[in-house]
């Protein structure tokens, strides 16, 4: 059997853990400005039909006594390797697929510790009494019907799906809970009267392969309950990045110079706590009229410094101011290696490198007086806001 977990209301809950306060209240997080989007909504605020992605004006309007709050990413990082580790208590099979969702392989865990209701109860009490936080749990022969399942008792729930109940459960599966499935798809799909996954057994491959190519294939396997993807262990991240909409449209170099710095200390501090470093560096701006531009380079020599990130970065945004003004900005470093197997290289151009050089243990000094007295306590002298008398 297959646990899959996911907890409720992640970011929001762990904004109600902080600040008692706020338990019990419409807490919508995803920033303050009316120009960016909902990242989540306490269950008390989704009950005015606030989501997910929504734009933070609409849920305004849905929503006014709500209370709006900025996306505080390290915080639910640190949260986030919390429950990871406990979850690694109870087994090394443990495959985390996002910040607060990862699934466990159950095999052979029966003789340890008990039926998959009971590891499920007590993986629940350990993150409820640990953590203050509640997690819906649920568990299935495979990967993909224990993510379905993790679903549909939220928040809190358990849910468990026994081999024999599998083909009703898949005759009644509404076909837009399938992951995979998407608006366009969907569309698709109804077109061949394919309203749960069980219908699927319906209509011959030819049809639907001429519909959806090959996630056709796909998706009979799962219309037949067979999902044979293993619980991975470990995934390294393909990339690291960090953006953020703007307060306003803005052409004004001074601000997106700001702003992409901080998202590269954003961006590097995260690779340099996950031991990564990476080659190439992404750029990415929203125009105007939300057209997507990116661009990217590949350096000499990997890298996990905040400078480097926003040098290469900053030489990119100056190439494209042209084509401002921007309502987004966001950078980020793919192409990542562990930062401790990469021997140490003579770069054929030392400028990166010497860079490395000079900033590393500055960035490093900075890491351990911010991990030890906040992240307030140092940061670079173009951050403090100039006091007005
Ligand atoms: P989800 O697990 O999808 O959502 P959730 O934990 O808030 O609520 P649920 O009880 O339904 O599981 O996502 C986990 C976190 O990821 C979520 O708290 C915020 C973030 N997130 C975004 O920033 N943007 C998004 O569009 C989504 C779906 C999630
Ligand atoms: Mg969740």
């Amino acid at each position: 059997m297959i646990l899959h977990i996911d907890m409720d209301a992640f970011f929001a809950a762990v904004e109600q853990l902080q600040n008692p306060g706020l338990r019990g209240k419409p807490v919508i997080i995803g920033g303050t400005s009316n120009r960016g989007v909902v990242s989540t909504a306490s269950y008390e605020a989704r009950k005015f039909g606030v989501h997910s992605a929504m734009p933070i004006f609409q849920a305004k309007k849905k929503c006014p006594q709500g209370i709006f709050l900025p996306v505080r990413m390290s915080l639910y990082q640190e949260v986030s390797g919390r429950i990871m580790a406990i979850l690694k208590d109870f087994s090394p099979l443990l495959e985390a697929t996002s910040i607060d969702e990862a699934y466990l392989d159950l095999g052979g865990l029966e003789k340890l510790l008990g039926s998959p209701k009971e590891v499920a109860q007590k993986i629940k009490s350990r993150i409820k009494q640990e953590l203050g936080l509640t997690c819906s749990i649920g568990i299935a022969p495979n990967k993909f019907l224990s993510k379905i399942a993790s679903e549909l008792r939220k928040p809190d729930g358990l849910f468990i799906l026994n081999a024999e109940e599998i083909p009703l459960f898949i005759q009644t599966l509404p076909i837009k809970k399938v992951p995979g499935v998407g608006a366009k798809n969907l569309q698709s799909l109804e077109n061949l009267g394919i309203h749960c996954l069980g219908d699927v057994l319906h209509v011959p491959l030819p049809r639907l392969e001429k519909s959806l190519g090959k996630f056709s294939r796909r998706l009979l396997e799962l219309s037949r309950g067979i999902d044979e993807s293993k619980v991975i262990p470990y995934r390294d991240p393909k990339s690291i990045s960090a953006e953020d909409t703007l307060a306003k449209d803005t052409n004004d170099k001074e601000i997106l110079k700001t702003q992409l710095l901080a998202q590269s200390e954003m961006v590097a501090k995260r690779l340099r706590q996950q031991h990564f470093k990476g080659k190439t560096i992404i750029l990415k701006l929203k125009k105007s009229d939300f057209k997507l531009l990116t661009r990217s380079i590949t350096l000499e020599q990997t890298t996990d410094s905040a400078q480097i990130i926003f040098e290469q970065g900053f030489q990119m945004l100056e190439k494209s101011m042209y084509q401002g003004p921007f309502r987004l900005i966001g950078i980020g470093a793919a192409n990542l290696y562990p930062a401790d197997s990469l021997p140490e290289q003579i770069g054929l151009f030392a400028d990166a490198k010497s860079l490395d050089k000079a900033w590393g243990p500055v960035e490093k000094a900075m890491d351990l007086i911010q991990d030890r007295f906040g992240g307030q306590a140092i940061s670079r002298g173009c951050f403090i806001k100039k006091k007005t008398r």
